[in-house]
């Protein structure tokens, strides 16, 4: 795909291809509007002019035979007041499969081709409705698993994200504006601009590009969730905790020390952000070949987990099954769940907890629900550090933001570095230029083919 590719129609379905009450056939471009003219009747007659964004009712026919495939709803939308600013036209019909592939099928058969996955978004973007940002959104929104990951998609399709780099850009352009004029002149009367000032304004969208860039890990929490792992030795009641969370008996449950022998993932949302919780088997030497399986794989989660809930069996004193799994969770952000706490409670936990000094030790009973309401709270504000909502106004989610703004601040960090070692101001204007295309990448202005091609292929075909 790329710009010269603009001049022709495209179509899809856009609605999942399913029964249901309504399925969308999208087309856009200049055939939109005489494509549809040929295909669709009002009352048996052709219809006249057509204006746009209003709804028709009438049917698609086959024009060879004049054969109706469907009563429908038709728009027309004149551009530029459309998602793809091209003459965009939508058929609401039945959705029923055969009914929405018949009708597309008339449609590429009267001159449109079909739309590529994320098609009409990028046409959005080509033709400038949109920045780059703004169509990753559109993915995040769609993909969006949680209210917090929806709001954050909202946030930055409304251009919060783009509006804070435009800003930074201009910041830019007016340094590099002073430092290219007393470069290029410097024999006129142009008042010197003194390092404090150039070096006050570097400083200064040093100081935003850092504030933006340490928001990714709350960013990709709210987007990605959080991967916990619930680890213990056996029977302590691990997977009784997992169906605690979940609300149900997913895993089995038994007095039989090792019990699970394979780890279990499932989701369960923790106020708006998903935590992908495992439950692992109990870890102890192992007895037989199954269950020194399910101790490597156990260990192999606890390295990648975000967060570790040990789960201690509070009825009996700690031993060394217990102990030896200290190792394993001292490097890890880590809650303890001090479980059985329905039973007389036997554990001395004051070396655990100065072992442990960061970890919360919750107080839980995974049989009968007590704790868990405070296990979660604790959870969720070990991760995010007690902030309840998305607190800055821009937070970023995705790696390639992430990285393009890396560049820009290594690049006015090299700035900063050149003046404080008085080098002359063509060195700074080279850095800053380098700030000014990472920061362009961003919003999708100097963008390279292939990432384009990769951002639009992640959507479904019809958006
Ligand atoms: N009294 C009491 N018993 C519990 C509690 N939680 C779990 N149990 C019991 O402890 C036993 C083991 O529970 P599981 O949830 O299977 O323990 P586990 O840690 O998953 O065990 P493995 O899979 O064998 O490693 C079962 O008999 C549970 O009913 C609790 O809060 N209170
Ligand atoms: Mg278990």
């Amino acid at each position: 795909m790329s710009k010269g590719t603009l001049g022709d129609t495209i179509a899809a379905i856009s609605t999942p291809l399913g029964m249901g009450g309504i399925g969308i056939v999208r087309i856009s471009g200049p055939q939109a509007l005489p494509i549809a003219k040929k295909i669709f009747r009002r009352r048996g007659q052709e219809v006249g002019s057509l204006l746009s964004h209003r709804f028709y009712f009438g049917e698609i026919i086959r024009p060879e035979d004049q054969t109706v495939i469907d009563e429908v709803l038709f728009v027309f939308m004149g551009q530029p007041k459309t998602y793809t600013r091209e003459n965009v036209v939508e058929i609401q019909c039945h959705s029923g499969v055969l009914v929405l592939k018949e009708i597309l099928e008339v449609v590429l058969r009267w001159g449109a081709r079909l739309a590529e996955p994320g098609e009409f978004t990028k046409r959005a973007f080509l033709n400038g409705r949109i920045d780059l940002t703004q169509a990753e959104a559109v993915i995040d929104l769609i993909n969006a698993k949680t209210q917090q990951s929806l709001k954050l998609a909202n946030r930055q399709l409304a251009g919060n994200l783009a509006t804070e780099v435009r800003q930074m850009k201009e910041g830019v352009l007016n340094l590099l504006t002073l430092l290219e004029a007393g470069v290029d002149f410097p024999e006129e009367e142009i008042p010197e601009i003194s390092p404090a000032v150039i070096s006050r304004q570097i400083k200064n969208l040093l100081d935003r590009l850092n504030a933006i860039l340490q928001t990714y890990q709350e960013g990709m929490i709210y987007r990605e969730g959080i991967a916990a792992v619930i680890v213990g030795k056996p029977n302590v009641g691990k997977s009784s905790l997992l169906n605690s969370l979940l609300g149900e008996e997913r895993a089995i449950v038994t007095a039989i020390p090792g019990t699970t022998r394979d780890s279990i993932e499932e989701t369960i949302n923790i106020q708006g952000i998903p935590l992908r919780i495992l439950d692992t088997a109990g870890l102890r030497h192992a007895r037989d070949l199954i269950e020194e399986e399910g101790v490597k794989r156990t260990k192999k989660h606890l390295s990648q987990a975000d967060l570790v809930i040990w789960v201690l069996d509070g009825s009996e004193p700690a031993n060394s099954e217990d102990l030896a799994i200290l190792p394993e969770v001292q490097s890890k952000k880590t809650i303890i769940a001090v479980n059985k706490n329905d039973l007389p409670q036997r554990i001395a936990l004051e070396s655990l907890r100065a072992q442990l000094p960061e970890a919360p030790f919750i107080p839980i009973s995974a049989l009968y629900g007590s704790g868990i309401d405070h296990l979660k709270e604790t959870i969720r504000n070990l991760v995010l550090d007690g902030k309840l909502e998305p607190a800055a106004e821009v937070i970023i989610s995705n790696l390639r933001h992430k990285k393009a703004l890396g560049s820009a601040r290594d690049s006015f960090d090299q700035a900063w570095q050149s003046l404080k070692a008085d080098l002359s101001y063509e060195f700074i204007t080279l850095d800053l230029k380098a700030a000014l295309e990472a920061l362009g990448e961003i919003l999708g202005e100097v963008t390279p083919e292939d990432v384009l091609d990769r951002i639009f292929e992640q959507f479904c075909i019809g958006k």
